[in-house]
């Protein structure tokens, strides 16, 4: 029997604008009727970014919790993951703000890298504080690894009992200054992963622009797990913008149908992340 599959949506993130994707959800009622219609297609966990109301990304508590709580009355069950990686240019402290929801689980970005023309800054101190704070508030981590160094420094912090079990790990591949979505990164990654941390670890991978599909399918066939989502592809083909992040969600469901891989709801992930 394949192992089922888990389905993560980034409905809105912080980079995509409404020009570019007349379609993203902005506002915490747009969010929550798309996370509605995201998880009947069959996403489980939602990766959250907040936006003001003129579209520029926030990191304020109150906004998040205004999605949160619009989410929650339309999807109580939903599995909800807080950016803790904000906005290219956001202070720690900013980005840590949301962490005091005690949302369900939050990311926890492992390196410093070039993105696009910007940097995103990830220092040791930095990443160390924010596992801590996670910890502490009982939140789940998810590890977001955009090159091998990150990886390899993932495990010495699970050494050093910074980062306690599970684990959970996302790779986001195609990010320019990261990895690319070259097919054979994501294997490299899930091959050094297994051989530290065992086959039983959970990883996914998020495809960004062109690479979310080929790596969706990709991730399929080697028994990973998979997000999609605005933050990482608009489109639902070559020049076909998706209609709602829930169109995305629902191609993954049906590559996941014919792999034979069953997708799994939010209460079973929940009990199966122990959340
Ligand atoms: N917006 C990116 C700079 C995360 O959510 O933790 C970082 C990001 C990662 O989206
Ligand atoms: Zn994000």
């Amino acid at each position: 029997m394949s192992k089922p599959l888990i389905i993560t949506c980034a409905i809105t993130g912080a980079e995509v604008t409404k020009e570019k994707q007349p379609n993203l959800p902005i506002t915490p009622q747009e969010q929550a009727t798309e996370v509605k219609k995201s998880v009947k297609a069959g996403a489980s966990i939602i990766h959250l970014h907040v936006r003001e109301e003129d579209g520029s990304p926030s990191q304020r508590l109150e906004r998040f919790e205004e999605a949160i709580t619009a989410i929650r009355i339309k999807v109580p069950e939903v599995i909800i993951q807080i950016s803790t990686g904000g906005a290219i240019g956001d202070s720690m402290a900013d980005r840590m703000q949301p962490l005091d929801l005690r949302p369900d689980m939050a990311t926890l970005n492992m390196g410093t890298m070039n993105f696009g023309d910007e940097v995103f800054y990830n220092e040791p101190k930095d990443i160390v504080t924010l596992a801590q704070r996670i910890d502490e508030l009982g939140v789940v981590p998810e590890m977001e690894i955009y090159d091998v160094g990150m990886l390899e420094y993932s495990f010495q912090l699970i050494n050093e009992g910074v980062i306690k079990p599970p684990f959970h790990y996302q790779f986001v591949l195609g990010v320019p200054g990261g990895m690319s979505g070259d097919e054979r990164n994501l294997t490299h990654l899930k091959t050094l992963l297994e051989s530290e941390l065992g086959s039983e670890t959970h990883w996914a991978v998020a495809g960004i622009g062109r690479y979310e599909f080929p790596l969706a399918e990709k991730a399929i066939g080697l028994g990973g797990n998979v997000r999609v989502g605005f933050e990482d592809n608009i489109y639902l083909e070559k020049g076909k913008l998706a209609t709602s992040n829930a169109d995305l969600v629902e191609k993954v469901a049906s590559m996941a149908k014919v792999s034979g891989r069953r997708v799994m709801d939010s209460n079973e992930v929940r009990e199966k992340f122990h959340i």
